[in-house]
């Protein structure tokens, strides 16, 4: 790749903008990415954005399983790790496109919740194995929303049952953050932008809410 740690990065619909350290001369720079841009792709996910919208929205359901327990230690924002085992998706596994995402989520007979999701490897850690984690978002107004370290939901354990998730929007790549700061800011921003688009893509999202409340297969 053409860079190698993202120290910060800015977003439109349309254009990317990543602040990056160069690989080869280890200079910080500004890259901006424009989706028809083919020239200046830095990665294989860029490339593939058009593509990826195509895809949505798809949905999965699948129990919950127990990751590396980052995400509410390290982070402060949990998410909750699907099994690929007993994963049932419109998509398989194998071909779900990385990147950051947001949707629906239901977890056993709760309510459906907005989702920020993460499909990927966590490059900031290096993960091995490909994940689909949601991280549940409740109302500004609910005190769970203001229960992590970092302010954001943190709800009870669900470990072992099933969820329910949509995966309607793509929002970004995922990155290799300099520092779990830069990472925490950077999704703390997808949380306020799932909820965003979740209330402002009305048409969109209320079928595959409605999905989310159902209990009709994939
Ligand atoms: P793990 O690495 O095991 O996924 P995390 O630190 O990411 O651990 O915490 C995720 C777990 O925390 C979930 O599986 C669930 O049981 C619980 N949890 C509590 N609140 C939330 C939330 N808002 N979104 C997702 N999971 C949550
Ligand atoms: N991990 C990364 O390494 N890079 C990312 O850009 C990234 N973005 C995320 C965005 C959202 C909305 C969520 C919920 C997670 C993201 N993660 C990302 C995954 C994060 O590293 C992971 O959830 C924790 O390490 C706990 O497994
Ligand atoms: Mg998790």
């Amino acid at each position: 790749p053409l860079w190698k740690k993202v120290i910060s990065f800015h977003h439109t619909s349309f254009r990317l903008q990543f602040k990056y350290v160069h690989e080869e001369r280890g200079k910080a720079g500004l890259f901006t990415v424009e989706p028809k841009d083919r020239q200046h792709q830095p990665t294989a996910t860029m490339v593939e954005v058009d593509k990826i919208r195509k895809m949505l929205p798809i949905r999965m359901i699948s129990k919950v399983v127990r990751g590396f327990g980052r995400g509410s230690k390290d982070l402060g924002i949990p998410t909750a790790n699907l099994d690929r085992d007993s994963l049932e998706s419109s998509m398989p596994f194998e071909n779900l496109p990385t990147g950051i995402y947001w949707g629906f989520a239901r977890i056993g007979e709760d309510q459906v919740y907005k989702a920020a999701i993460s499909i990927g490897y966590n490059p900031t850690y290096g993960n091995e194995q490909k994940t689909v984690e949601p991280h549940l978002i409740a109302p500004s107004s609910d005190p769970r929303r203001h229960a992590s370290s970092t302010q954001e939901t943190l709800l009870q354990d669900f470990y072992d049952q099933t969820c329910r998730l949509t995966v309607i929007g793509y929002l970004r790549p995922e990155l290799p953050f300099e520092g779990l700061e830069k990472l925490v800011e950077a999704i703390k921003s997808d949380i306020l932008e799932t909820e965003r688009l979740c209330d402002e893509c009305k048409e969109q999202a209320s079928k595959e809410k409605d999905w989310v409340a159902s209990s009709s297969s994939v």
